[in-house]
């Protein structure tokens, strides 16, 4: 049996355990929870998420020192970014029309319950344009900051091509480095089905149905508008762009997905992603290690998504009415917020609270979406991953047409 349905089944049993334990044995779930459940799951996240920066930095080094000609790697860096914001623009739209259709927050939906929200500081955009070149490389490796890693990366990959044969042996390392690392992927992959089931448990142990029905409308209003985006955007922009067939597309990544799904996280995805991307959809390795790191850290259309109905929701239930204007700064911090924050579990709501900022709206209002946020972070994380697999495809195939023609 594939590794892809190991995960599927895992996910399954896991929500029928997690909603069973919550519905008929709450009380015994709390030991389970936090000895077996929170440790497995947390086991696997650990694992995938250990090898992100080592396999980043040596993936966008070799993949900058592939490219080589600056002139390319300029090429291939402003279709990338033009992509993701274009697509992210797109996200924005379609969640706020739907939200505008759906009216998932008309006051009185919402259950009495409120959770207290402080929001921790979202990172102010101007600030992180400045703080992508890292004042102290290692210090960017040990705390994790993807974007100056990655900018590092692009330097150091910049002057091995230019340096050439002189630093060929350090190249080989770089390249002996990477492959360390997507072998140690797969074998922390074996582990990706128990920590699919105790992820997953774990999250709906402790949700419950109840909290998802008050938040009903909402939920579905997120999930549609996922669901629309990923079909329509990208499967139009692979089919129009790419030239692939769009199941193709979404049946050769849903291995990735899966895990995204599971884990949460876009960066500790990153080296499944990867893998699968150049594995199944035949993206060359260059373009692969250059795009996907990229996207994961700046490209988050699915949390796009859940921030602009989010804001929509927010506003409905506190009667607010947005004007258009509103609407379009909505757009633009949203699309501008996911740049300045690596992809990991629950960055959306931290996010969140810089749009609402935005708009005047309450900050308090995250309290009211909070609940149900752990779930539809998988989701949308499933989203902003295969967001980024698409723009690899399409820059990989526009590359490959360029070579074609300059052969011709
Ligand atoms: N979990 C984030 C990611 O890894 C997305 C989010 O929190 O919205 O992409």
């Amino acid at each position: 049996m594939s590794l892809t349905k190991k995960i599927i089944i895992a996910l399954i049993v896991g929500i029928i355990v997690g909603l069973g334990f919550n519905v008929f044995a709450p009380n015994a779930f709390v030991p389970i929870d936090t000895y077996a459940l929170t440790p497995l799951g947390q086991l696997f996240l650990k694992l995938i998420t250990m090898l992100v920066v080592p396999l980043v930095f040596f993936s966008i080094v070799l993949g900058t020192a592939g490219v080589g000609d600056p002139k390319k790697l300029g090429r291939i860096g402003s279709r990338t970014v033009i992509f993701f914001l274009i697509t992210t623009a797109i996200a924005l739209i379609i969640a706020l029309s739907l939200a505008y259709v759906i009216q998932p927050g008309q006051p009185g939906l919402m259950g009495e319950e409120e959770q207290e929200y402080t929001p921790s500081e979202a990172p102010p955009v101007m600030e992180t344009f400045l703080n992508m070149i890292p004042s102290n490389p290692v210090a960017a490796m040990a705390s994790g900051d993807m974007l100056q890693i990655i900018v590092f990366a692009v330097f150091v990959g910049l002057a091995l091509a230019n340096l050439g044969d002189k630093t060929k042996g350090v190249l080989k390392l770089v390249e002996q480095g990477n492959d360390i690392m997507m072998y140690l992927v797969t074998v922390a992959m074996k582990f990706a089905p128990i920590g699919a089931f105790a992820l997953i448990a774990s999250a709906l142990g402790k949700l419950g149905l109840d909290a998802l029905s008050s938040m009903a409308m909402y939920v579905v209003t997120i999930v549609l508008a996922l669901f629309v985006h990923s079909i329509v955007t990208y499967g139009g922009a692979i089919a129009l762009l790419a030239k692939m067939n769009p199941i193709q597309f979404f049946k050769g990544f849903f291995p990735a997905m899966t895990v995204a799904f599971s884990t949460s996280s876009s960066n500790a995805t990153l080296p499944v992603s990867m893998k699968t991307a150049q594995e199944n959809l035949g993206v060359s390795k260059q373009v692969s290690s250059f795009v996907q790191p990229l996207g994961a850290t700046i490209n988050m259309d699915g949390t796009a998504i859940m921030q602009g109905v989010a804001t929509i929701f927010i506003a409905q239930v506190f009667g607010v009415d947005l004007t258009m204007g509103d609407l379009v700064m909505v757009v633009i911090t949203a699309t501008l917020a996911s740049i300045g924050t690596a992809g990991v579990p629950g960055v959306g709501m931290i996010m969140l609270a810089m749009v609402l900022q935005s708009v005047g709206l309450p900050v308090e209002g995250i309290a009211l979406v909070l609940a149900v946020d752990r779930i539809l972070d998988m989701l949308r994380t499933a989203v902003n991953i295969t967001g980024d697999a698409a723009a690899a495809v399409i820059i990989d195939r526009s590359e490959q047409k360029r070579l074609e023609k300059a052969g011709s």
